[in-house]
C-alpha cells in the first residue's frame, strides 16, 4: 500500500517503545514504511538516505533480493524445527560458514536470537566452562566502563553504562570493571587507533591482584565501543588484553555485535586488530538485520571441554525455542552469500581513507570537540549544551531526520556506520548533510 495515511496507525499509545522518548515521538512521530538499498522511505513519502544501517545492522542494505526470496522460500518449506534435540541442514550449513569465516580457532557455534542472548550465552559458556574443568572458583567477570552488552542481567552486569544498569537492583555479583579508553585530551581528531592509552589495559593486571586470577573466568570488551559513541582501542590495547588473559588462565570476550560482519573492513574486528579471542559474540549483521539472529562462537579447547561424560547426556544446559531456527538460518545463509558476491566485508578497508577524510572535514564546524573514525564506522563528539547534556546531539538527529538522512545519537555524539554498499557520493551526502545541520542548530 502506497498511500501512506492509510498505513499510519492513529494510536500509537499501546506500543510502550524500546530505547525511546515515548512520549516525545509520540507528539511527533518518525515512521518509516518502506526501505530499498541505502534509503528509508518515511510515512510521509520521503526518502531518507541511512547513516546507520539501521540500528548498525543492515550492512548489506535494504531488502536485498537474495535475503528476501531465502526467508519466503524457507518459511514456505520448512517454517520450524524444534531445537532442542532435533536438527535441520540450514542451520549446521550456517554454523560451519560462520566457522569458516571466522578466526582460526574459533571453530562451535551456538545460536541465539539478539545480541543480548548473545552477551548472555557467552557469559554462561565461561561460567560453565571453568567449573566443567575443574576450576569452578573463577566466577568473577570484567567488564568495562561505556561498555555496552545488551540489556539482559549478565550483559548490564557487565556492561558500563549507569543509566542502564542503576535501576536494576545488585545485578550480577562478582563483576569488576576495567576503565574505559576514552581521552579527548589526548587523543581527540585522531584518524583510527589512538596513539595513547595502551597502559589502561594494565588495569586488568591490577585488578587480578586484587582478586586474584583464580577466581576470574572472562573479560569481556567490545573491540570498539559502538553504543556509548565509537570508542576505539589504542594502539596495541587488545593484543595486551589478550597476553594478560592468556597468562592468567581468563577467558576474553570480544563482543563483535557491531563490529562483525565487515564493519571495520574485514570480517569481524577480531582479524582487524589480529588478536582471536576464546569466545565471539554476534548478531546484527549475521542476518543483515532482517531476522533476530545471533551466534556466539567458541574455541575447539571449550566445546572439547564440555564434550565428555556420558553421551546421552545433555553437555551445557542452555539454548532457546529458536535457536538456529530455519527462517533465520536461510536469511544468514543469504546473508553472508550476499556479502561474499558483493565482496561488502572488505568494502570498509577500500572505502576507509575516503569515509576518514570526509568526516575529518568536519572539525571545524561550529560545536565539534572531536572526530574519529575506523573502517566504515565514525563518530562526531559535540559540546554539550551547558547544563543541558544530550540536547544539541538530539537536535542534530531530528533535523537530519528532516532533511532527509538518519544519523544515530548517544550522548552529544553523532554515530555513523552506513550499510556496507555505500557509494562516496553517499558519503558526501551524509557529510554536507551533517555539516549543514551542526551550523544550523544552536
Ligand atoms: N552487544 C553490543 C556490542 C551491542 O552493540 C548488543 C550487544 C545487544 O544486541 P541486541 O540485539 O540485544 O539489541 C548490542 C546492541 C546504538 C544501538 O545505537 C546499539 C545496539 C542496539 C541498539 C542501538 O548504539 N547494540
Amino acid at each position: 500500500m502506497s498511500n501512506s495515511a492509510a498505513v499510519t496507525p492513529n494510536d500509537l499509545s499501546a506500543f510502550w517503545m524500546p530505547f525511546t522518548a515515548n512520549r516525545q515521538f509520540k507528539k511527533a512521530p518518525r515512521m518509516f514504511v518502506g526501505a530499498k538499498d541505502m534509503h528509508y522511505t518515511t510515512s510521509d513519502g520521503r526518502q531518507v538516505l541511512d547513516g546507520t544501517a539501521g540500528l548498525w545492522c543492515v550492512n548489506a542494505g535494504h531488502c536485498r533480493p537474495k535475503i528476501t526470496e531465502a526467508i519466503a522460500r524457507q518459511a514456505a518449506e520448512l517454517d520450524y524445527a524444534p531445537a532442542f534435540q532435533m536438527g535441520h541442514p540450514k542451520a549446521f550449513e550456517l554454523a560451519n560458514q560462520l566457522v569458516q569465516l571466522a578466526p582460526q580457532g574459533l571453530d562451535h557455534v551456538l545460536f541465539t536470537n539478539s545480541g543480548s542472548e548473545s552477551v548472555e550465552t557467552a557469559l554462561k559458556v565461561a561460567l560453565a566452562y571453568h567449573r566443567v574443568k575443574g576450576e569452578g572458583s573463577r566466577f568473577r567477570l570484567i567488564g568495562r566502563e561505556r561498555g555496552y552488552h545488551g540489556v539482559n542481567f549478565g550483559g548490564i552486569s557487565v556492561g558500563g553504562i549507569v543509566s542502564n544498569r542503576k535501576m536494576f537492583g545488585t545485578l550480577l555479583t562478582g563483576v569488576d570493571h576495567l576503565p574505559h579508553t576514552h581521552n579527548l585530551a589526548k587523543n581527540a581528531f585522531t584518524r583510527g587507533e589512538p596513539d595513547h592509552g595502551l597502559d589502561l589495559a594494565d588495569e586488568l593486571e591490577r585488578i587480578v591482584t586484587l582478586h586474584d586470577a583464580s577466581t576470574i573466568a572472562a573479560v569481556i570488551v567490545e573491540p570498539v565501543a559502538g553504543s556509548t559513541g565509537v570508542l576505539i582501542p589504542p594502539k596495541g590495547y587488545l593484543q595486551r588484553l589478550r597476553d594478560i588473559t592468556k597468562k592468567h588462565g581468563i577467558l576474553l570476550i570480544f563482543d563483535e555485535v557491531i563490529t562483525g560482519f565487515g564493519r571495520l573492513g574485514t570480517p569481524f574486528a577480531a582479524d582487524y586488530f589480529g588478536v582471536t579471542p576464546d569466545i565471539m559474540v554476534t548478531a546484527k549483521g549475521l542476518t543483515n538485520g532482517v531476522i533476530p539472529m545471533g551466534a556466539v562462537l567458541v574455541s575447539s579447547e571449550i566445546h572439547d571441554t564440555f564434550m565428555q561424560g556420558p553421551e546421552h547426556v545433555i553437555e551445557f544446559m542452555h539454548g532457546y525455542t529458536y535457536s538456529g531456527n530455519p527462517i533465520a538460518s536461510a536469511a544468514g545463509l543469504a546473508t553472508l552469500e550476499t556479502y561474499k558476491e558483493e565482496g561488502l566485508l572488505q568494502r570498509g578497508t577500500e572505502l576507509g581513507p575516503y569515509w576518514a577524510d570526509a568526516l575529518h572535514s568536519l572539525k571545524d564546524e561550529p560545536n565539534v570537540i572531536d572526530v574519529r573514525n575506523i573502517g566504515l564506522v565514525g563518530a562526531i563528539e559535540l559540546q554539550p549544551i551547558a547544563g543541558e547534556p544530550t540536547k544539541r546531539a538530539f537536535s542534530a538527529f531530528v533535523k537530519a531526520f528532516e532533511s532527509g538522512f538518519l544519523i544515530r545519537t548517544t550522548g552529544d555524539i553523532i554515530a555513523l556506520s552506513p550499510p556496507l554498499i555505500v557509494q562516496k557520493h553517499h558519503i558526501d551526502e551524509l557529510v554536507d548533510g551533517i555539516r549543514t545541520v551542526l551550523r544550523a542548530i544552536p
